[in-house]
């Protein structure tokens, strides 16, 4: 791109604050407890902290569900705790990243409140209602992406408000300039307090024409990014990423060009989506395919290559452990975790780690559904069983894909409840919590967190790994994964290994090479020649000349 960023070469962090570290002893992490641990992340080397929603809620999404957005929620702290975060982590050059949820709110929100008590309230047309259908259900089909109709009816008023989420989020009138203006008005707020920008929640949804059936992509999207940008963030040096399901190459370049005045970048899901089933989606999982994973990541390589700009992450909040889904085969979860590290965090973009995943952390071992916290989790339990799934079924699904694999207690060490809480945490630790910490990774020279630490610090040293051309190769090697990037007559070649057993490789001759190994999680390998032979999970880069 022309213009450089500083955000091009940071690493951003994502703390979900509830499972992050709990200072006070309640059982749900909150912002002292991150306060407290800056020096880790500092060490870690990380630039920005993504923090999943601190506000004022019910929780009945974890936050994703606000009443208040311009308060704290009390089990999170205060806003003082909040401005604290912000100054100390300035102080060791760390940015705060706070989650913007503005599709929907809580159905606690004020606005809600009012907007449902009749017809001809001022703030009526704040949310989304429709007049029943001739039969008296639902005005269309809209679904919920948690289960069910995307509509519930409203006693008080007797007509239908749309929550594309849970009953409790009811969703916004994007098309009403006035919530707009107040939109803006309370990101302001929070820019002023010193913030350095904003993941945007299914932003991909706010221009929604429900009548027409549209939810993503409507017609008015773009226009009202480019107004929020213009309003708010646009004269400001800040990282803004949306989250788009739906986001395609196409689309990426309309939210993240460079003359567009729209985002930083979007989190696409094209990565994750084509292993889920076609009919049951994440629910029943597909054995994994890497011909086809290697091609979306190399789609979206190409597609921003000269405009645009990628995010990189294999989780978050939502998604399962990548070690556990892409890796972990047994005894190699140390392995596997670094090979996926290394793949992703020298490709073009912005690479994003999850709380935990630079420790190895793992997918649950969860037996029943009492176990498992999510809204999403407990309403597909029920219409899954309903339709005839059984417990074990859903149970073994879930533990592959339900989002609470990721949501469990960071683990610190190896004390009680995994150094997260001196009580009894919200949801249950992981049990490898004595021998997976972060404590037992720091001390180990050649553990996972140092392998993070050293493709965090490669970034900033090498503008090959932050601006270098991308090619793939080897495009449908079942087992391998090989790329290039190239920058001013330099050319870094990484090779990964995505199969437990060792690999014979057979590699075009324009790649032998000799040069300076950046990074391996086996032995230093310094040159390149036409066959390599490689050990389960095997992956490094080699930079020359
Ligand atoms: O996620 C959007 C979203 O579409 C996911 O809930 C997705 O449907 C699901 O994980 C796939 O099965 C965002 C947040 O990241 C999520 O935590 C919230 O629950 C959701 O929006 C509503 O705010």
């Amino acid at each position: 791109p022309s213009e450089r960023k500083w955000w091009h070469t940071s690493t951003v962090y994502q703390i979900y604050p509830r499972s992050f570290a709990d200072s006070d002893g309640d059982g749900i992490g909150d912002i002292p407890g991150i306060t407290a641990k800056l020096p880790y992340l500092k060490n870690l080397g990380v630039d920005v902290l993504w923090l999943s929603p601190i506000y004022k809620s019910p929780m009945d999404d974890n936050g994703y569900d606000i009443s208040d957005y311009q308060d704290i929620a009390p089990e999170f702290g205060t806003l003082g705790d909040f401005d604290d975060l912000v100054a100390k982590a300035r102080d060791m050059g760390i940015g705060i990243v706070l989650d913007l949820v503005v599709n929907h709110t809580s159905d606690e929100h004020p606005w809600f409140l009012e907007s449902r008590k009749s017809k001809d309230n001022p703030l009526r047309d704040f949310y989304i209602w429709r007049k029943p259908a001739p039969d008296g259900g639902p005005p269309n089909d809209l679904k919920s992406s948690f289960g069910g109709p995307a509509w519930t009816l409203d006693a008080e008023t007797g007509e239908y408000y749309l929550h594309l989420f849970s009953r409790r989020q009811p969703d916004l009138n994007w098309e009403n300039p006035q919530v707009r203006q107040r939109i803006y008005d309370m990101m302001n707020w929070w820019l002023d307090r010193g913030i350095a920008g904003f993941r945007m929640d299914v932003i991909d949804y706010i221009g929604k024409q429900v009548d027409q059936g549209v939810v993503h992509d409507g017609p008015h999207l773009h226009d009202y990014l480019k107004e929020m940008n213009e309003k708010t963030f646009g004269q400001r040096n800040i990282l803004t990423v949306g989250e788009a399901w739906s986001a395609t190459p196409g689309s990426a370049l309309l939210y993240s060009g460079r003359d567009r005045h729209e985002l930083s970048m979007v989190f696409q899901f094209e990565h994750v989506t084509q292993q889920w089933d076609e009919t049951y989606g994440k629910w029943r999982s597909k054995p994994f395919d890497l011909v086809k994973l290697k091609s979306v990541l190399s789609k979206w390589q190409y597609a921003l290559a000269d405009d645009g700009w990628n995010s990189l992450f294999w989780g978050n909040h939502d998604l399962p452990r990548a070690v556990s889904r892409y890796g972990d085969a047994a005894g190699y979860r140390r392995e596997s975790a670094k090979m996926l590290a290394t793949v992703l965090h020298l490709m073009k973009g912005t690479p994003f780690i999850y709380q935990g995943e630079e420790i190895g952390m793992t997918n649950v071992p969860f037996k029943d559904i009492a176990q498992y916290r999510d809204i999403e989790t407990l309403n597909m339990h029920r219409l899954h069983l309903e339709a005839g799934l059984s417990p074990d079924e859903f149970i073994k699904g879930a533990n592959e894909n339900a989002r609470d694999n990721a949501r469990t207690p960071m683990q610190w060490s190896n004390a009680p409840y995994g150094g997260f809480s001196t009580s009894v945490p919200w949801i249950e630790v992981n049990p490898n919590f004595e021998t997976v910490n972060a404590e037992a990774e720091m001390i180990d020279e050649d553990s996972i967190w140092n392998h993070y630490r050293k493709l965090i610090a490669l970034r900033k040293r090498h503008p090959i790994i932050v601006y270098g051309e991308y090619q793939s190769w080897l495009d449908q090697h079942p087992d391998v994964f090989v790329y290039t990037r190239t920058l001013d007559g330099e050319r870094l070649v990484v090779v990964a290994n995505f199969k437990p057993n060792e690999v014979r490789l057979d590699l075009p001759h324009e790649l032998a090479c000799e040069g300076e190994c950046l990074i391996t999680n086996y032995q230093v390998v310094p040159s390149l020649r036409e066959t390599v032979a490689l050990k389960p999970y095997e992956a490094f880069a080699i930079k020359s000349p």
